[in-house]
């Protein structure tokens, strides 16, 4: 087999990336120091890197590699596809086979009358499309002034305009002059960090009637939609409390707003249902789709739209918006693979009721370490709270997150990827995970979780 086995040696790659290569959400001074990990190969879940380490990869690449490394027959789609017919465009009247075959496919597994797809390259775009498609909608309804999108602190839509608007990072709303116009934000369902003496039950209540009292104070004439991931991904696998989203559901559906799910992690098998909205009961009037439709093999993304919203959008003229790569042929071909292999493998099934139970079962087990003070699961979505006091929930003095970075290394130490979120560690592995990678992972986690607690009681950080 022909493979790119040769290249130069780490510090030469680590230098010239430093020289030349720009990277999302870093610190650029401090890599160049600290020295980039280059990965050169995957397969199934384990990566390569360029000194030959073999890691478990616990986040599937981001959130995305949903059904592995390694499978040929995405490469000769891919293939096939370059030769047949590598791009065309679907704007003006034209269409192509993989990007109808695709929407097809979409609207089947999508639930209720979720059946038109407008294609984007990923999910922020995706994202950017939902802002301009529902303001677009209550235009052609005749109602332009429903215009406000409500979404939530601590979410995350994307890096672009509108995405990182919508998202609710203040990090990233610092830069840049954001958000834009007409979005406002609610509190999020996080329990652990907000809840404080209330119930879980009650605090999901207590965040979801934040909507309500959002549509009142702003009047449902100025209000275009309401924006959510099922589970909150990159703000630190944040599930909600039970009560939470059947409110959300009551107040969406008492009031003429339009519902989005950002189904970007969520969507495609990740929370043990093809979509977080089936595990959650959610009736989105959109879905924000990305990472798992194509497993990254190729950059895709797009908006599942109702009926009700596509055809009154299909009758107000020309919808002046797109992108080259909307419904890009290679993508859409690569996306059918993909999601023809996530079903004939049943890798939904396996993380609702083979492999997820027993990971769900392990992972549970780590409220017990005495650096954890909350490990919730669901589905192949995991994250673990760390605290000084378990008691109180109570988070670190040393700055958020220095104790996640310094668990972070002990996990690549231990050839481990997880991502920290603050002083949270997170896992969103690969869906073909089976029973001997889950006693891997967490021997590997329980190892980097104590070499964190043993390094933080010697530097003076656990407190
Ligand atoms: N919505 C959600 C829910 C996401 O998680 C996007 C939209 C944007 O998708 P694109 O394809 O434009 O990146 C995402 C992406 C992290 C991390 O550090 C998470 C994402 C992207 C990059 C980093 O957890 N999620």
């Amino acid at each position: 087999m022909n493979m790119i086995t040769n290249h130069p040696p780490t510090a030469e790659l680590q230098a010239l990336d430093a020289a030349h290569h720009m990277h999302p959400f870093t610190d650029a001074d401090a890599l160049a120091k600290n020295g980039v990990r280059i990965i050169t190969r995957a397969k199934g879940v384990t990566l390569t890197d360029s000194d030959g380490a073999q890691i478990l990869d616990a986040m599937a690449g981001l959130w995305c590699v949903n059904i592995g490394y390694g499978w040929d027959s995405m490469a000769d789609v891919a293939a096939r596809q370059m030769k047949e017919l590598p791009f065309y465009n679907t704007f003006f009247q034209t269409s192509t086979v993989p990007a109808i075959a695709l929407a097809q496919k979409i609207a089947e597994l999508a639930p209720g009358d979720l059946n038109h797809v407008f294609y984007a390259s990923g999910g922020s775009d995706a994202n950017d499309t939902n802002v301009r498609l529902v303001r677009h909608y209550w235009a052609a309804k005749g109602k332009p002034t429903k215009k406000v999108i409500i979404s939530r602190q601590n979410a995350y839509h994307g890096s672009t305009m509108a995405g990182a608007s919508l998202g609710g990072m203040t990090a990233m709303h610092a830069q840049g002059g954001l958000p834009i116009a007409d979005i406002v934000h609610i509190g999020q369902p996080n329990w652990y960090d907000e809840g404080g003496e209330l119930s879980p039950e009650e605090f999901g209540l207590l965040r979801a009637r934040e909507l309500e009292a959002k549509i009142e104070e702003l009047g449902e004439d100025a209000i275009a939609a309401f924006i959510a991931e099922p589970i909150q991904g990159a703000g630190g696998v944040i599930i909600p409390p039970s009560t939470y989203w059947p409110e959300i559901q009551r107040i969406c559906d008492a009031h003429e707003i339009l519902l989005i799910a950002d189904e970007v992690i969520c969507g495609f098998g990740r929370t043990g249902q093809m979509f977080g909205s089936q595990t959650y009961d959610i009736r989105p009037d959109i879905m924000t789709i990305a990472k798992g439709l194509s497993s990254g093999y190729a950059p895709i993304g797009a908006s599942i739209v109702c009926d009700e919203v596509a055809n009154t959008v299909a009758h107000a003229g020309d919808f002046n918006h797109g992108y080259t790569y909307s419904g890009h042929p290679v993508s859409c071909a690569v996306a059918l693979e993909n999601l023809r292999i996530l079903e004939d493998e049943k890798m939904v099934e396996n993380v609702a009721s083979v492999t997820g139970p027993y990971l769900k079962e392990k992972w549970e087990q780590l409220a017990d370490h005495p650096l954890v003070g909350e490990a919730k699961i669901q589905g192949f979505m995991a994250s673990v709270a760390m605290t000084p006091d378990k008691a109180a929930r109570a988070p670190f003095a040393a700055p958020k997150g220095s104790v996640g970075l310094i668990a972070r290394g002990h996990c690549f130490g231990n050839n481990l990827i997880m991502r920290h979120v603050g002083d949270r560690m997170i896992i969103s592995p690969p869906l073909i995970l089976n029973r001997s990678d889950v006693d891997t992972l967490m021997d590997r986690a329980v190892k980097a979780l104590d070499l964190t607690l043993a390094e933080i009681k010697a530097n003076g950080l656990y407190a």
